[in-house]
């Protein structure tokens, strides 16, 4: 039996004030040309994310964006039953083992990678095939290693999520939307004093007003076509109402509350890719075995929300569009 533990927990990760301080990636070596990189190859690589997590739900979406399903095999982990505690599972297969990986947990990967890993085992995490290795849980760039190094693999046609000319713009956007929003969630349900959670809440509603008012004059985030930041707003928002919520305490308004956003965020739900990689009600469900009647109300009424039909009412998002027809910039 391996002496690796599955998980830290989040509970290391909170400071002497309350504040909820993620730990650092460990695996962060870039993909890309030249010796210290990790070679762009199709078929060497597996992504392995979860339903609930949108760290690694957002690698999900692009891959798919970008038509690289066939370079990049993927599948999913979730919370088994398993007596041994060893954090994510290969749940969906059967017998629950990764029918290419050949391991049940997660963990055994990353410890396959580095037998002296402490940190938590978590998702997105890319295995190298070849090796049976996590090679790379570098979240914060995955999508960028997938727009940019990975653009010889891509799809006739693919959507240029990170364009040349705003990728300086594009990575400070995104730096803000990871600390106020999807780290801010976080920030906020983690926090263990007041004080840090005021702080949390306050910097996420402030940003939510900020994003409320910029998608009130142009259709995404970055005008007339997706860009990265657009899929990482989107996995937050697709959690909020569904699970964050009722972690977060009193709410000042849900994501349908807001004309701008919630309309924006069903933009996006149209695009296959992003519908077939947002589980809206698995995230609701995710209590389900609760029992007793002080049940959370996502967990009570999961299976009748009709999510899928709530996600899917129209919106009017062209009209902020001057090409209104287009969703995607396309310059390959
Ligand atoms: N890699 C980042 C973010 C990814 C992350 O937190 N993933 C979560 C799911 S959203 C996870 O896999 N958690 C497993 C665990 O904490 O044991 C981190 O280390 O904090």
């Amino acid at each position: 039996m391996s002496k690796f533990k599955a998980s830290t927990g989040v509970e290391q990760e909170i400071n002497d004030k309350g504040y909820f301080i993620r730990q650092k990636n460990f695996f962060t070596t870039p993909f890309g040309e030249g010796e210290s990189k990790l070679p762009v190859e199709a078929g060497r690589y597996r992504l392995i994310w979860a339903k609930g997590c949108h760290w690694s739900n957002r690698a999900s979406i692009v891959r798919e964006l970008l038509g690289l399903e066939e370079a990049i095999s993927i599948n999913l982990v979730g919370h088994g039953n398993s007596e041994q505690k060893r954090g994510w599972e290969f749940v969906y297969d059967e017998s629950g083992i990764d029918p290419v990986l050949g391991v049940r947990f997660l963990s055994e990967l990353y410890e396959a990678a580095d037998s002296e890993y402490e940190g938590r085992p978590t998702v997105p995490a890319v295995v190298d095939i070849t090796t049976g290795k996590v090679v790379n849980n570098d979240y914060v760039w995955l999508t960028n290693y997938l727009e940019e190094e990975f653009a010889s693999l891509h799809k006739q046609g693919a959507p240029d999520l990170y364009p040349v000319h705003l990728r300086e713009e594009i990575d400070s956007y995104n730096d803000f939307l990871y600390h106020n929003v999807n780290d801010g969630v976080y920030k906020a349900m983690f926090a263990k004093s007041i004080e840090a959670y005021n702080d949390a809440y306050d910097k996420l509603y402030k940003a939510f007003d900020a994003i409320e008012e910029r998608l009130g004059v142009s259709r995404y985030l970055f005008g007339d076509y997706i860009t990265d930041p657009d899929v990482r707003l989107f996995v937050t928002l697709a959690r909020f109402d569904t699970y964050y919520f009722k972690y977060l305490g009193p709410i000042r308004n849900r994501i349908v509350d807001f004309k701008n956003i919630w309309g924006y965020a069903r933009d996006l739900y149209e695009i296959p890719a992003f519908k077939n990689n947002t589980y809206l009600r698995d995230m609701a469900k995710s209590n389900a075995n609760k029992s007793g009647v002080f049940i959370d109300y996502n967990t009570r009424f999961w299976d009748q929300i009709h999510y899928e039909e709530l996600w899917s009412k129209p919106h009017d998002r062209e009209t902020k569009s001057t090409d209104p027809e287009q969703k995607f910039l396309q310059n390959k």
